[in-house]
C-alpha cells in the first residue's frame, strides 16, 4: 500500500485509517435542505449528521460554502451563520470526528471552538491566515488540488501531466505545512475529483491514486454523485449511488484511506468487502 501512516491526529483523538473509512457530506446550503427558514434548516442538517454517524461516518464534513463549477463565493457571516450552529448542535453527540469544509481561516476558528477536529480546504490552505489559522487548531486537515477557482475550473482544464502535476501540487503544500509547523500525522491529500479536471483526467488520477501520495500521507477521494458518474452512468445526480459507490470501491482498492460520500450505508457496506479483501 502506498501510504504509510495509518492514523491522522485530530485535535487530540486519533482516527485510525488501517481500514477505509468514509466521511460524510454535510452541505449546510440553502439549495441542500428545503426552505423552511434558517432553524428548520439547522433541525434538518444535525438530523441528517445524527443519521450518517448511526450509518457509519467515522467524519462529518460540514460546509456552507458552496464549491460546485459556477458557483459564487459565499459572504462570511453568512458561512458562518450556516456552519457553526450545525457543528455545535453536534458537538459531543456522536462518535465522528466533526470536520468544517472551509477556505476562511475565521470560519475555521469559529468551527474549531465549536467543535471541529478537521478542516476540510479545497484551497488547501492558500489564503491568508488559512495556515496559521490550521496550525494553532490542532486539527486534522484534508489539503485538496484544484486548478483555477470553481467559477471557472470547468472551463477548458489543462495539464502535460495531470498525475505528476497534483503530486507536484502535494509536495509544495505538504512543504508549506511543514515549514508552518504543522505536522505529517495532522495531513491528508486530496486530488479534488471535478475541481479543474475533465473526465479523462479524473479517470487517470483514479488510476494513478497510489502513486500520488507524498510521504505516505493518507489520500482522500471525493468521487460521490459527480458529474464523472453523470458522464459514465447517463444519470442525474439523485441516481448516481451505484456508480458512485463503484468508484469508492475502485478508490479504496487504490489505495483512498477516506472516502468522502453522500450516501454513507451503501459505502460504508461497499468498504467492509474491500477491507475483507485487503486483509484475507
Ligand atoms: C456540486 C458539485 C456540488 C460538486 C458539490 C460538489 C470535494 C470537497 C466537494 C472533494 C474535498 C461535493 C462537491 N468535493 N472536498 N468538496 N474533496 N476534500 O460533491 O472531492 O460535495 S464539493
Amino acid at each position: 500500500m502506498a501510504t504509510s501512516h495509518s492514523v491522522l491526529h485530530c485535535r487530540g483523538r486519533v482516527l485510525g485509517l488501517e481500514q477505509p473509512v468514509v466521511m460524510g457530506v454535510l452541505n449546510v446550503t440553502p439549495d441542500s435542505f428545503s426552505d423552511g427558514g434558517r432553524f428548520v434548516r439547522l433541525d434538518a442538517a444535525v438530523e441528517r449528521a445524527l443519521q450518517m454517524a448511526e450509518e457509519g461516518a467515522a467524519v462529518i464534513d460540514v460546509g456552507g460554502e458552496s464549491t460546485r463549477p459556477g458557483a459564487q463565493p459565499v459572504d462570511l457571516d453568512e458561512e458562518l451563520r450556516r456552519v457553526i450552529p450545525v457543528i455545535a448542535r453536534l458537538r459531543g453527540r456522536i462518535p465522528a470526528i466533526l470536520s468544517v469544509d472551509t477556505s476562511k481561516p475565521q470560519v475555521m476558528d469559529a468551527a474549531v471552538a465549536a467543535g471541529a477536529a478537521m478542516i476540510n480546504d479545497v484551497r488547501a490552505l492558500r489564503q491568508p491566515g488559512a495556515l496559521e489559522a490550521a496550525v494553532t487548531s490542532g486539527c486534522a486537515v484534508c489539503l485538496m488540488h484544484m486548478l483555477g477557482e470553481p467559477r471557472t475550473m470547468q472551463e477548458s482544464p489543462s495539464y502535460h501531466h495531470v498525475v505528476a502535476e497534483v503530486r507536484q501540487f502535494f509536495e509544495q503544500r505538504f512543504e508549506a505545512c511543514l515549514v508552518a509547523g504543522l505536522p505529517a500525522e495532522r495531513i491528508v491529500l486530496d486530488p479534488g475529483f471535478g475541481f479543474g479536471k475533465t473526465r479523462a483526467h479524473n479517470l487517470e488520477l483514479l488510476r494513478h491514486l497510489g502513486d500520488l501520495s507524498v510521504d505516505g500521507l493518507p489520500i482522500l477521494a471525493g468521487l460521490s454523485r459527480k458529474s464523472l458518474v453523470g458522464a459514465l452512468t447517463g444519470r442525474p445526480p439523485e441516481e448516481r449511488v451505484h456508480g458512485s459507490v463503484a468508484l469508492a470501491v475502485i478508490a479504496a482498492l487504490n489505495g483512498a484511506s477516506i472516502l468522502r460520500v453522500h450516501d454513507v450505508a451503501a459505502t460504508v457496506d461497499a468498504l467492509k468487502v474491500v477491507s475483507a479483501v485487503q486483509n484475507s
